[in-house]
């Protein structure tokens, strides 16, 4: 275990909320402020010297592999109603789309958020989350694009797998290869199938754009309402359609011209939830600038106690995952 030494927990207070399904852990208050003169180099002390205090808060025993948290400090950017760093049980993310619809439905819990249009800072940029009167929200993401379309990839037990790697404010490879259709009884099939791509991708050297990790594995399966399960980068899926997995694809499906601007898609995940994307394409069109909507809810609130003497103060690293950061 390693030894923390930054500073001494006491009590972080906290709100929970789930997306679509896939849980997020707003923190209020009680964490350590975090230098850097931006939120991108916040986002490093978080993944570096201050690791302890993401394992305190997002893994066992106090949470778990699935949860993604969301660490509320003062944005940097003008005009922004709160600045947000996002984490999970192996690392730090850019962006997260079901988290930011998390934290906006947070806030408006504590009646810091009125509906309305509001801008939120992240590592990745400031993104406009707009809060429906129906509890609905709707989040425009950061600028998305393909970088590389149909590679092709040597998986070990799955022979070549072609598929796209696109950005969405995280790094995916985007494929229609599927070992089995995408539904909860398939779950551990489409984790093994994803984690080996993710490791052949690692493997052989494909990165995102300036060698970019891609962490995120997403299986996608078209139909009248098209469905996806994300593989997230500590190996657990996301149990919401991924608001920026959905970003990816829209951007994908505008390179290839299947989805004209302003025509909602409808994304549904590996549980069955939805989300409806839709895009703009960037001025210089080098990419699009998609919104994506859905809907949080409250679940607990609290406060987590980091007792004196708890051998597990600082959490249990996850199992087998690689690297989130
Ligand atoms: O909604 O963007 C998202 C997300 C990323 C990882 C888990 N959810």
């Amino acid at each position: 275990m390693t030894q923390p030494s930054l500073a001494t927990p006491g009590r972080i207070r906290f709100i929970d909320s789930h997306t679509a399904g896939e849980p997020t852990r707003t923190v209020l208050s009680g964490f350590p402020a975090l230098p850097g003169e931006t939120l991108a180099e916040q986002r490093l002390a978080l993944a570096g010297a201050f690791g302890d205090w993401r394992t305190l808060v997002n893994n066992e025993p106090r949470g778990s592999d699935v949860l993604v948290s969301a660490l509320l400090v003062p944005p940097k950017a003008p005009d922004c109603a709160a600045g947000v760093i996002f984490f999970n049980n192996v690392g730090v993310l850019g962006m997260c789309g079901h988290g930011t619809m998390g934290v906006v439905a947070t806030l408006a819990y504590l009646g810091q958020l009125q509906p309305g249009q509001h801008r939120i800072d992240t590592p990745a940029g400031v993104v406009t989350a707009t809060l429906h009167g129906d509890g609905r929200v709707s989040v425009a993401n950061v600028r998305s694009y393909r970088h590389r379309d149909r590679i092709t990839v040597n998986v070990p037990g799955a022979g070549v797998v072609e598929g796209d790697v696109a950005y969405g404010g995280n790094w995916f490879f985007l494929t229609s290869s599927v070992p089995a259709s995408i539904c909860l009884g398939n779950v551990e099939r489409l984790t093994d199938h994803a984690w080996r791509i993710r490791e052949a991708l690692h493997a052989q050297g494909i990165t995102g754009q300036g060698g970019e990790v891609i962490d995120h594995i997403e299986l996608m399966e078209m139909g009248d309402v098209a469905r996806n399960f994300v593989l997230c980068p500590g190996k657990a899926y996301d149990r919401s359609p991924c608001g920026t997995g959905t970003s990816a694809k829209l951007a994908c499906l505008a390179a290839d011209g299947h989805l004209a601007p302003g025509v909602v898609w409808r994304q549904q995940s590996v549980i069955g939830s939805e989300f409806q994307g839709s895009y703009v394409p960037t001025r210089d069109r080098t990419g699009i600038l998609p919104t994506i909507t859905g809907q949080a809810f409250v679940t607990v609130e609290g406060e987590l106690i980091a007792a004196p003497g708890d051998p597990f103060l600082w959490g249990i690293p996850a199992a087998g995952a690689g690297s989130g950061a």
